[in-house]
């Protein structure tokens, strides 16, 4: 088995305001801590770590209707934006640690202004598709979807410090993974668009394999596009990964969550990534903490070239006595 090179460039958006849990801001830290960096290197990646993103404060940010937040999280996503399309122009392989999933606004939105034409595979308990109009919580990562799919665009609102943001991916080009805590309005906006999806039944009836097969076949029927993977780390089943501010029961086990990175990785066509919803905050214990930023670390190690059956230079020989 050989590898490709990659070569990688590292984001960190310490942002914790898309979502009421105090820490999901640590997430980068406590990946970068895990030893991101080094093992990507350890495994021949060419990293570039472009450092986290510096969020100003946003002083009377009273709530949109009942959208919570949105000139922090407009702000914070323009700066996403900006800095992922810099990180693709760079001609890297973008990964964007969280921070809460309402990032994905702007990484996806920055990736597709340097790659128009996407695919999206998203990898989470939830479906994040809420719009400001139908969100129950009005946190806006049970949003993000919403603005970026052509179809919604006139379903939201204007909204404070969202104004430059267009929607830039089409609803054939969506794809879930890991689905089980979906809210009524947002399975019916799931359905309506037509939009494919595998959720923990999925998951259970046809085996992650067949999943995968699948969302290629799907994703890749006409052209094949670059792939935006917007990974939750809620996605993981809570005894996998427990550090994270909405842990839903019955998620995808530790192999089922990494082949889906080893499988992307091996189409060739990985192009951004994101890491979201690691809260240190949220672990019992400190074990807790590293294991949920140990499984993160492994999650991107899969998407650049990690393999379970092992791997070894091309140029290797037996050394001989
Ligand atoms: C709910 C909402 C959500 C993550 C919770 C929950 C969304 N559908 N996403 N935790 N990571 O608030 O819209
Ligand atoms: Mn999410
Ligand atoms: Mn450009
Ligand atoms: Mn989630």
């Amino acid at each position: 088995f050989q590898r490709d090179l990659h070569s990688v460039g590292i984001i960190g958006a310490p942002f914790a305001k898309g979502q009421p849990r105090d820490g999901v801001q640590l997430g980068p830290g406590a990946i970068r801590e895990a030893g991101l960096v080094k093992k990507l290197e350890i495994q021949d990646c060419v990293v570039k770590d472009y450092g986290d993103l510096i969020f100003e404060e946003v002083s009377n940010d009273e709530p949109f209707s009942r959208t919570k937040q949105p000139r922090a999280v407009g702000l914070a996503n323009k700066k996403v934006a900006d800095a992922v399309h810099r990180v693709k122009n760079d001609g890297h392989t973008c990964v964007m640690l969280g921070g809460d999933h309402s990032l994905a606004i702007g990484s996806i939105h920055g990736h597709a202004a340097s790659r128009p034409k996407l695919s999206v595979v998203w990898v989470d308990a939830h479906a994040d598709i809420n719009t400001p109009l139908t969100s129950t919580t009005g946190n806006i990562h049970g949003q993000p979807m919403s603005y970026l799919i052509h179809e919604l665009c006139n379903k939201i609102p204007v909204m404070p410090n969202f104004s430059w943001i267009k929607p830039c991916i089409s609803a054939k080009d969506v794809v879930y993974i890991g689905l089980r805590d979906v809210d009524p309005e947002e399975h019916h906006i799931l359905k309506h668009l037509g939009i494919k999806t595998f959720s923990m039944t999925e998951v259970d009836k046809l085996g992650i394999g067949k999943v995968m097969e699948q969302m290629c076949d799907h994703v890749f029927s006409k052209i094949k596009k670059p792939i935006h993977l917007s990974y939750d780390i809620d996605a993981l089943d809570p005894s996998v990964a427990p550090a994270t501010g909405t842990p839903v029961i019955g998620g995808l086990t530790y192999r089922e969550g990494i082949y889906i990175t080893e499988y992307v990785c091996q189409t060739g066509l990985l192009s951004a990534l994101d890491v979201v919803e690691v809260n240190p905050r949220r672990a019992k214990t400190e074990e807790e903490v590293h294991s949920t930023a140990s499984v993160a670390v492994d999650l991107v190690l899969g998407c650049f070239g990690r393999v379970r059956e092992g791997s070894h230079p091309a140029d290797y020989k037996i050394p001989e006595p």
